[in-house]
């Protein structure tokens, strides 16, 4: 089944009929003001943190979605009909109502047509704005005079503390009251506290100060208002059915000791073919701070300005790089959503979305380093500033804080630590996990490879507890902090968690995915060290990496797989295990990191499309865990085939494409990507249900009755591996010290494809020929007319704008 379609030329995904199988979403602003939104207009916002500086209400898990959102209902004055201009909440019959959603880059348009009225709903967050915004046009196609009535709702929280207002309403009722003057309702909470709140993150608990939101109306007069969502609402009626909108006329009623709300009612009159515009905004702030805000909108045309500059920013940010292949998916993903993905994900992390309440006021120390790697080759300033701020959340020991909270600051001597008891009751984090740190090493990598920046190894940055070093020795901090956590056949303990935090080694367990980390951390180690001329350094790096290579080599290879790792002599992953004998990553990160043989690689490789493989890409692991316990495996509570349960997890799917292209296997590599490509489940979305224009944390695996479902969307590290995979794998632009090496690795039958890119500040305009349909190799590169024959294009070589042919061969 289809519900829509990409239109790549405006970068938008319109979805074509509203009853999606779970509520399509898209997000608005940045964290700054952050809002969701879904294909019917649900969805919640918030300034600075989901969890402690929400504004409007988003009610999790409850049927049919997770209502309520920004409402606009349209009443026919004369014969009382109602509908809204999204499909939900009144939800007409759909042979009678139309909808269109348009998810764009930062923005949402909702139109509906019902009883020849039509309506186009933008919604969206200007740039740097405290604020968002609900336009609405509104035409008359019936052929007929008009008089239909808007009615506005939104549903403020009645505390910034997302928990607080829904469960202790024996305190958040009573603090909270609205006023309405001059087409503007005002919600105050705590109004008699002197300090001002400016929903800057609290810690859990009541926020205790004075917050204002404001919402006003521009465009018409508002004839009526409710600012008490239970006069707006009606006893014993839903947002189906508003006893305001089915009666045509609001209470007048303000919030006392209940909840706020903002519906306004303004009554348009429209002549055949005429079209009106009514601006809602909705934000943080009192009533100057709103009637600021309103004057402005009375500015004609500002809205469509303020979209355009909103486009403007956030395309040309993703338009650093664009491809054209013979595969429309693959550029609608790599060259836009995904994309636009990793930009979510590098800006929100894992804390709010439709499955993410906005509890995690921070950034997930590996989850956040592996972010930055779908950014770098767009945004290579971001990518390093927050590269910056994740060094400063590793601790003088070398191992990472485990979350970085989003308002930390780098300066020295902050003293956070696990051995902090403020950090440990804020976070609930107890122990370190052996992977955090050594993410660093890869993206350190790619960024002074991207911009040739190796200056940034010399940068001072603090560490979270005490002192400060070069990003060079906070390195090597790194690696003498896992080298001091070695266990019995010298591979990395792995503490509270390697990569998958349902695997509990514990000071015990050794981990072999993170060994396999460890020795590419060496290695890249080494390579700085080279650069730097410090060789005692690069001859340390490497014996540590040879001894490492030997253990991995006598304790890890079974013949025909890497186990997964020891718990004291415990094999786990082995091929005499019964549960979970054969693993994922292991054989992935045995070739990424360099320790594979070519045999072993072949092998490993070839097993993992035997035994992992299905038709919506690999599992973690396989079989499942039906017996293995707690605490080491704790993916037990997961039901088989869920998560990291022998389920599809998506992240890894992108490792395991880059180390197909690594080995030369073009089409394997892409129909690895194809498996998990959402725009190729476009059409399957009654198996997907998830968005097609987004990647998921997991897709459930072979042992699921529901085989292909697809969960967790938006907030996950596929966002990044699967680019990093797709732009460095398979089109093969890697970035290297001293240019740009381009060395593809494709399907067969690609015969030519294109990609432009910026590197350096240079524009690259690349046309790739591959007329004998090899799956990797290149002949030669002609630059500006010049031929090199090698994959090699030094930068010594590149203009600002410059034509580039790749031969295949
Ligand atoms: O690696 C983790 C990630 O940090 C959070 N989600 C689950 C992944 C695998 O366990």
């Amino acid at each position: 089944m289809k519900f829509g379609y990409f239109d790549n030329e405006k970068k938008e995904y319109v979805i074509t009929r509203p009853d999606t199988p779970r509520e399509w979403t898209n997000y608005l602003g940045s964290l700054e003001y952050g809002a969701i939104i879904t294909n019917n207009a649900q969805g919640y916002s918030f300034v600075k943190s989901g969890a402690s500086g929400r504004i409007l209400r988003g009610r999790f898990n409850v049927p049919p979605t997770t209502a309520p959102g920004r409402y606009i209902y349209l009443r026919d004055m004369e014969n009382g009909d109602f509908w809204s201009a999204s499909w939900l909440p009144v939800k007409k019959d759909l042979s009678k109502y139309e909808s269109v959603c348009r998810h764009g880059v930062l923005y949402t348009i909702i139109s509906s047509r019902y009883d020849g009225i039509e309506t186009e709903t933008l919604y969206y967050v200007p740039l740097n704005a405290l604020y968002e915004v609900w336009a609405i046009k509104v035409r008359n196609k019936s052929g007929r005079k008009r008089k239909i009535s808007l009615f506005s709702y939104a549903e403020f929280t009645n505390e910034p503390n997302e928990n607080q207002d829904l469960v202790n309403m024996q305190y958040t009722l009573f603090i909270s009251r609205t006023y309405y003057k001059d087409n503007l309702i005002i919600q105050t909470i705590n109004e008699n506290y002197s300090e001002l709140g400016r929903n800057i993150p609290q810690e859990k608990g009541i926020s205790g100060r004075r917050f204002n939101r404001f919402f006003g109306v521009i465009g018409a007069e508002v004839v009526s208002f409710d600012g008490d969502r239970d006069v707006f609402i009606g006893n014993y009626r839903d947002y189906s059915n508003p006893i305001a909108v089915e009666k045509g006329k609001c209470s007048n009623s303000l919030n006392y000791g209940k909840n706020s709300c903002a519906g306004t009612q303004v009554i348009l009159e429209l002549d055949v073919d005429e079209e009106k515009e009514i601006i809602y905004v909705l934000g943080d702030g009192a009533e100057e701070t709103g009637r600021k805000v309103m004057e402005k909108y009375k500015e004609k045309g500002k809205v469509e300005r303020e979209w355009e500059e909103l486009k403007r920013y956030w395309h040309s940010r993703i338009e650093n790089f664009k491809v054209k292949t013979p595969d429309e998916s693959f550029d609608s993903m790599i060259g836009i959503w995904n994309a636009y993905q990793c930009f979510i994900t590098f800006f929100w992390s894992r804390a709010a979305s439709m499955i993410y309440v906005g509890h995690r006021d921070g950034y997930g120390y590996r989850d956040t380093v592996q972010d930055i790697q779908g950014i770098i080759h767009l945004d290579p300033q971001s990518a390093k500033d927050r590269l910056r701020l994740m060094l400063a959340g590793q601790t003088s020991k070398g191992v990472a804080l485990p979350l970085v909270f989003f308002d930390y600051e780098i300066k020295p001597n902050q003293g956070l630590s696990l051995d902090n008891p403020y950090y440990v009751k804020r976070t609930g984090y107890t122990e370190y996990r052996c992977d955090d740190h050594l993410w660093l090493y890869i993206t350190t990598r790619q960024y002074v490879r991207e911009t040739g920046d190796l200056a940034f190894l010399d940068e001072v940055i603090p560490y979270s507890d005490y002192g400060e070093d070069t990003v060079y020795e906070h390195l090597r901090k790194g690696i003498l902090f896992s080298l001091s956590k070695l266990g019995k056949h010298g591979l990395t303990y792995g503490l509270d968690a390697d990569w998958n935090d349902t695997l509990r080694l514990g000071e015990e367990g050794e981990t072999v995915f993170a060994s396999f980390q460890l020795y590419l951390a060496l290695k890249i180690f080494a390579e700085f060290a080279e650069k730097k001329g410090k060789k005692e350094d690069l001859e340390w790096a490497e014996k540590e990496a040879s001894k490492l290579y030997e253990n991995l080599q006598r304790y890890a290879w079974e013949g025909d797989r890497f186990v997964r790792g020891f718990m004291g002599d415990e094999v786990i992953g082995s091929k005499n295990n019964s549960e979970a004998s054969f693993w994922l990553n292991p054989q992935v990160w045995s070739v990424l990191s360099g320790v594979a043989t070519s045999e072993q690689a072949k092998i490993v490789m070839d097993n993992v499309e035997k035994i992992l493989n299905t038709d919506y890409g690999a599992m973690i692991m396989y079989p499942p865990v039906r017996t293995l316990g707690l605490p080491v495996f704790r993916m037990i509570l997961f039901n088989p085939g869920m998560k990291e349960n022998a389920g599809i997890f998506c992240h890894p799917q992108g490792w395991l494409i880059k180390a197909e292209t690594m080995l030369g296997n073009g089409n394997r590599a892409y129909k690895y990507f194809q498996e998990i490509n959402p725009a190729n489940m476009n059409d399957k979305a009654e198996i997907r249900e998830a968005e097609p224009y987004v990647h998921c944390q997991f897709v459930e695996g072979k042992d699921s009755p529901f085989h292909g479902r697809a969960h967790v969307h938006w907030l996950t590290g596929t966002a990044s591996s699967v680019m990093v995979a797709c732009v460095e794998g398979i089109l093969g632009l890697q970035p290297d010290y001293e240019g740009l090496r381009i060395d593809p690795c494709v399907p067969s039958h690609w015969k030519e494809f294109y990609m432009e890119r910026m590197f350096r500040g240079k524009r690259l305009k690349i046309k790739v020929e591959n007329h004998s349909g090899f799956q990797k190799g290149v002949k030669k590169i002609i630059i500006n007319g010049k031929e090199i024959n090698d994959n090699f294009l030094p930068e010594s070589e590149m203009k600002d704008e410059n034509e580039v042919l790749v031969i295949m061969g």
